[in-house]
């Protein structure tokens, strides 16, 4: 906030500077120079140039339930966009895609940053018919610079995308996709196909991960988490470093919620810490205990990694590869931090689902000291065919985790 402070404070004084004097009793010239003010644009908390030239794609469902989400996106637009004007250092193209069971792209990206606001401005909610929405479908759209025309989703479906959208990002550029939507993903078909969530928060993610495409993920929950979708958003979130927001209900803050991803230049920031963290125990989804072990890595790359996670009647998930490790302290956990400079491991990896091979996991491990009863676990494992079978969150019921520097 100190930037932004100074930067207020220069602000002030060049309107200081061009002002007539004070006590010149000019009140129409002092007023003229006032609403000259706004011109100038909000001033926003960034420090200017720290993300290097910008890339941004916004994706967002326009469909009937998300006039909140909407609105909020507009009244925040001149912020999101001095946001990324001063972030990019003035070096900003913005990309505008929209989709209900279809995809539209209103502007490519583009330097014409009035022509995206004249379109976001002229979006309002209507439509989308059953309750997914083929997000999975704009963001291949967004992620792999696809051309207009009739193609099949990854289910097999055929479905419309309405204008091109082949400009492709640049290579020095910070690569940002902002998707927005209430929905789980439904491909082009208004049906949420396995194969939807699987393009959604493995095919697609992982080819924005290979091209340094941070994809963050707002979810509103106007209709509530109902399809499982929230989890999907975040794990596709984690796989390229994008931020996962959830914003009210009514989607207020949704507009912010952009405002927050450019800040931070796409995401998470934060470099992983070094270490390891071990350990198990039980969380409860209801009346099913979930249990779980594992020796995880801070780094990716390093050999013994391992996670098995056993609920239900005989389900277990067996950890063959560990995608992405991410180790952080959180300043709410206490002790800050415990033995170690870390206290929560989030991480992404494949391996067997009940012995079959291909199956996907997202988790986030905390340690809160000991004994364990403070640590949480939060698991969801999805099959080889993309469907959710394991979502829980909660405090051990017996257990620990422990975080180590080596
Ligand atoms: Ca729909
Ligand atoms: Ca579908
Ligand atoms: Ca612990």
């Amino acid at each position: 906030m100190e930037v932004k402070r100074t930067l207020q404070v220069l602000l002030l004084a060049l309107v200081m500077m061009t002002a007539p004097a004070m006590g010149s009793q000019n009140d129409v010239a002092v007023g003229t120079t006032s609403t000259s003010i706004p011109s100038v644009g909000p001033v926003a908390s960034v420090t200017p140039g720290i993300c290097g030239p910008i890339d941004l794609t916004i994706a967002l469902d326009d469909t009937g339930s998300m006039g909140g989400a909407i609105g909020s996106i507009k009244a925040e637009l001149p912020t999101i966009i001095s946001t990324a004007t001063t972030a990019s250092g003035g070096d900003l193209k913005v990309g505008y895609i929209t989709f209900k069971d279809d995809v539209t792209v209103h502007n490519e990206l583009t330097t014409n940053i009035s022509a995206v606001l004249a379109s976001i401005n002229a979006t309002f909610a209507s439509g989308g018919a059953g309750g997914p929405e083929a997000s999975d479908e704009a963001k291949n759209t967004a992620v792999n610079n696809l051309p207009a025309g009739t193609r099949a989703d990854s289910a097999g479906f055929n479905g419309t995308q309405t204008g091109n959208y082949t400009t492709p990002y640049r290579a020095n550029a910070t690569k940002i996709v902002v998707l927005i939507t209430d929905a789980p993903p439904g491909g082009f078909n208004d049906f949420q196909d396995l194969a939807d969530n699987i393009a959604l928060n493995t095919t697609h993610a992982l080819t924005a991960l290979n091209k340094s495409i941070k994809v963050s993920d707002v979810f509103v929950p106007t209709g509530g988490d109902y399809a499982g979708q929230a989890a999907l958003l975040a794990s596709d979130a984690n796989i390229s470093g994008g931020a996962f927001i959830t914003t009210a209900a009514n989607g207020s803050g949704t507009g912010e919620a952009i405002t927050s991803i450019i800040a931070a230049c796409g995401g998470v920031v934060t470099p992983s810490l070094e270490g390891r963290m071990t350990g198990g125990g039980s969380v409860f989804n209801g009346s099913m205990r979930v249990t779980h072990g594992f020796e995880l890595n801070c780094t990716v790359s390093s050999p013994s990694n391992n996670l098995q996670v056993n609920w239900g009647k005989g389900n277990r998930f067996h950890l063959e590869s560990l995608t992405t490790a991410t180790c952080s302290n959180d300043p709410a956990i206490v002790p800050n931090p415990p033995n170690a400079t870390f206290d929560t491991y989030v991480g992404n990896g494949t391996g067997r689902y009940n012995g079959m091979p291909g199956a996907t996991a997202h988790w986030v491990f905390t340690d809160a000291g000991e004994p364990g009863t403070s640590d949480s676990a939060t698991i969801h494992v999805w099959d080889p065919l993309g469907g959710l079978v394991l979502s829980v969150s909660g405090n051990l019921s017996g257990g620990n985790h422990q975080a180590h520097n080596q």
